[in-house]
């Protein structure tokens, strides 16, 4: 009898479930969540942390499925998780690309498994540009000559003073540091007081930064007038080796950076960052929309361009509670 009204009970129960689940399966599959893969560079930076939360709040909040993979700045780590997202058949891939070349064969792969790729932040290197649907990222090239012209014009207070320039270069191959190289150069190039004396990687972290600005001062020492460095974060570090010896960043030696991160902010209203050209890393909502527009079949731009601004010192205190990164 309890047995006969349980199994009673039990099987209500089960049409109504299947009821739910019958009615559910129908919406959810016309709803059914857009799964994206996504490869980030690593966490090497402070814009790179908060580009890794743009991506994943925005994600969320659009109810994209994300998979994300970090990949601890190596390229043989992306094209694994490239792969791995077109075995998992995900609807979009995106990838911010550590270095520009040797994307060809992983995304060719990706084009014939028919997943569409969207290049965030850092662009590639590719002879066929149908690889991949569209680039979303900041004008790098821009960014270094607005560091440079920021230089020029402070140069015009000395006219007659040589500057000595030392240069942190970004994650060797990667394009912000091929492209804020070139750009500085070419804002510098008429002017022949600025003179870049040396010139090295310190992969975008404040570690590496300060291990290189050691060495700059070491064989430099007081040549130094300027340091140029392609992020914040190796900027900070060089602002710590120029405090231990015995300087003082931002008004011995002007420094110049990227990014425009809190960090940079805090250094600037404490008088040891000179400037900081803004790179936008919030770029989480306008992937998750232009993903939204491919997989409709809508067109889009081939380049999506972030707008951004340049902060000198003076205006940081002013600017410091606006940032968001
Ligand atoms: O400037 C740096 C980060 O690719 C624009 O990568 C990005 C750069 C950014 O590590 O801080």
């Amino acid at each position: 009898m309890t047995f006969s009204r349980r199994s009673f009970l039990g099987n209500a129960i089960q049409l109504a479930i299947i009821a739910i689940a019958g009615f559910g399966s129908a919406s959810a599959l016309a709803a059914k969540p857009v799964v994206m893969g996504f490869s980030q560079v690593g966490a090497e930076s402070e814009w790179r942390t908060a580009n890794t939360l743009s991506i994943k709040d925005a994600a969320k909040k659009d109810g994209i499925n994300l998979k994300f993979a970090d990949a601890q700045q190596k390229q043989e780590n992306q094209v694994k998780a490239i792969r791995s997202f077109i075995a998992q058949k995900v609807d979009v891939i995106a990838f911010s690309p550590v270095v520009e070349t040797g994307w060809d064969t992983v995304l060719r792969e990706a084009k014939a498994a028919k997943i569409p790729v969207i290049l965030t932040d850092r662009a590639v290197n590719v002879t066929d540009t149908s690889l991949y649907v569209t680039f979303i990222g900041s004008d790098f090239v821009e960014e270094g000559r607005r560091a440079g012209r920021w230089l020029l014009e402070r140069a015009k207070k000395t006219p007659d003073r040589t500057l000595n320039i030392v240069e942190l270069q970004g994650t060797v191959g990667s394009a912000p540091a091929i492209d804020r190289k070139n750009g500085f150069e070419q804002a510098i190039a008429g002017n022949a007081k600025l003179k870049i004396i040396r010139s090295q990687t310190g992969d975008f972290t404040r570690a590496k930064g300060k291990e290189v600005m050691e060495a700059f001062l070491k064989s430099q020492g007081k040549n130094i007038n300027v340091v140029y460095a392609h992020n914040d974060d190796m900027a900070i570090g060089a602002i710590q080796a120029i405090e231990e010896a015995g300087m003082k960043p931002g008004t011995d030696i002007i420094i110049i950076s990227i990014d425009g991160v809190k960090g940079a902010f805090e250094a600037m209203i404490a008088g040891k960052l000179n400037v900081t050209v803004e790179c936008s890393p919030l770029l989480g909502p306008q992937l998750m929309q232009v993903a939204r527009d491919v997989l409709a079949g809508k067109p889009v731009p081939k380049r999506i361009t972030t707008e951004e601004g340049v902060f000198p010192a003076e205006v940081a205190a002013k600017e410091f509670p606006n940032r968001k990164y």
